[in-house]
């Protein structure tokens, strides 16, 4: 067992039961031209987090933590992706139309993909979602019962939409999860700073919050 020194109080884990997730580190949220950019966002602090989710990848591996990368992606067909999700904020680029990064977030093409530096490895698990939540249309939950992982380490993008609901999601399972604040980020940078405070609020009423650092002290203990 570990123990992170965490918000609201200690998150004890066991390493043998806990998957890093890593949500939607693709070049559509972290790139200039792709889908978070032409939502008219500066995606210049998503892409700082860049270097501590490649140390958070290390250290799940080190420690025989199962890695999971989250992909929000559309099939080509957009057979996945509601007429009202498409429509929301009358895009002249939008789901599935043609951008910088090839066809706006529809799997397969450029945009779509991981950044170079978080490339999924041998014995990752990569899960397309269609929505913000990892668990809404996937075998996520079953996924994870199947592994016996019962704790949920995140990290990723964006900490108030796809990082939180699926913590949301997560906690209404049954999942212990943890949020590493250094590890996620906004393109609202208060809205990051909130939704730690949520997690946390009422004696954990999502989850925990702590650093990669806490993260990494709890692991050499
Ligand atoms: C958004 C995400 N922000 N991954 N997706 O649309 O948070």
């Amino acid at each position: 067992m570990k123990t992170v020194k965490a918000r609201p109080y200690d998150y004890p884990f066991d390493p043998a039961h806990t998957a890093v997730v890593m949500i939607d580190m693709q070049r559509d949220f972290l790139e200039p031209g792709g889908f978070g950019a032409l939502l008219g966002n500066d995606v210049a602090p998503l892409a700082r987090i860049v270097p501590a989710c490649v140390r958070l990848l290390a250290l799940a591996r080190a420690q025989g933590m199962k890695v999971i990368h989250t992909q929000e992606a559309h099939d080509p067909l957009l057979a996945d992706c509601p007429p009202a999700k498409k429509a929301r904020g009358h895009l002249a680029c939008g789901i599935g139309d043609p951008g910088p990064l090839g066809r706006v977030l529809v799997a397969g093409e450029p945009g779509a993909g991981f950044v170079p530096e978080l490339q999924p490895r041998l014995g990752d698990i990569v899960l397309r979602k269609p929505g913000k939540g990892a668990f809404h249309a996937t075998g996520l939950d079953a996924m994870l019962r199947g592994l016996g992982i019962t704790h949920l380490l995140f990290g990723g993008v964006t900490t108030e939409v796809c990082v939180q609901t699926t913590m949301r999601e997560a906690n209404d399972r049954g999942y212990e999860s943890l949020l590493l604040t250094d590890c996620s980020a906004s393109y609202f940078p208060a809205f990051h700073a909130a939704t730690v405070e949520m997690v946390v609020a009422q004696g954990g009423i999502v989850g925990w919050a702590a650093t990669l650092a806490d993260l990494e002290t709890a692991c050499s203990a």
